[in-house]
């Protein structure tokens, strides 16, 4: 049975790669499974048909065979975990991949989304500019610690993995920002990960989704 996973109807971000269906897709890709795309309306992600796949009210969700799972890490594990391609063979190489794919959302993500929200929800309070050198310094500790580990290696942990795909997906949203300025080894590690032709099917598939909706 083909998998299903929701996406938004209409993207905030328009149609630039940061929802997170983009990972889900980008690991359907790399492994060679096709999927379908479910889309949902803001408001409908509200509703108790989403809330009973996703308690929170949000998007990707994944369904196939009655298995509804939710959390993009989750569901990328489990894509790599039932493909090849994106786990190492060996359980220790595995096992590492693994911790980089947290390391993703719960080391690296957590500073660079709060900066991030806090530009849409705090930009008008009079303490957001006092606090927003205090966000970037947090990030800016975590990708000079990423930076030191990754060196001049192509990937984090030996050949491509699912570690890289949710970590590439995490540090894309720094894009735009000048911290990445001044770590040139991850600047180059994101345009590897985006210039991998997964990357670049899974990235097309979504911005149709903006361009249908948006009439472009
Ligand atoms: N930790 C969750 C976060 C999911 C998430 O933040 N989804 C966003 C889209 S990227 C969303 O649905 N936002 C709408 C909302 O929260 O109302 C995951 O990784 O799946």
């Amino acid at each position: 049975m083909t998998p299903t996973i929701t996406a938004f109807e209409n993207s905030p971000d328009r149609g630039r790669g940061f929802a997170r269906d983009m990972p889900v897709r980008w690991a359907f890709e790399e492994v060679g499974q096709p999927y379908d795309v479910r889309l949902v309306s803001l408001k409908a992600m509200k509703e108790p048909a989403h809330l009973a796949l996703q308690p929170f009210g949000q998007i990707p969700t994944y369904e196939e065979n009655g298995l509804c799972l939710f959390e993009t890490g989750a569901i990328v594990l489990h894509i790599a975990q039932t493909h090849e391609g994106l786990l190492p063979i060996d359980a220790a190489g595995r096992a590492r991949a693994i911790g980089w794919m947290f390391a993703a959302v719960s080391t690296m993500e957590p500073p660079i989304v709060e900066r991030e929200s806090a530009g849409y929800l705090e930009r008008g309070e009079s303490w957001h500019d006092q606090r927003l050198p205090l966000m970037e310094e947090r990030i800016r500790t975590r990708l000079l610690q990423l930076s030191a580990r990754l060196g001049d290696a192509e990937w984090l942990d030996g050949g491509f993995s699912a570690g890289d795909l949710m970590m590439v997906t995490v540090l894309r949203r720094l894009e735009g920002s000048k911290l990445l300025d001044a770590f040139q080894n991850l600047a180059d590690y994101i345009a590897r990960g985006t210039a991998r032709p997964a990357y670049r099917r899974a990235f097309a598939a979504q911005r149709a989704v903006f361009e249908a909706i948006s009439g472009r």
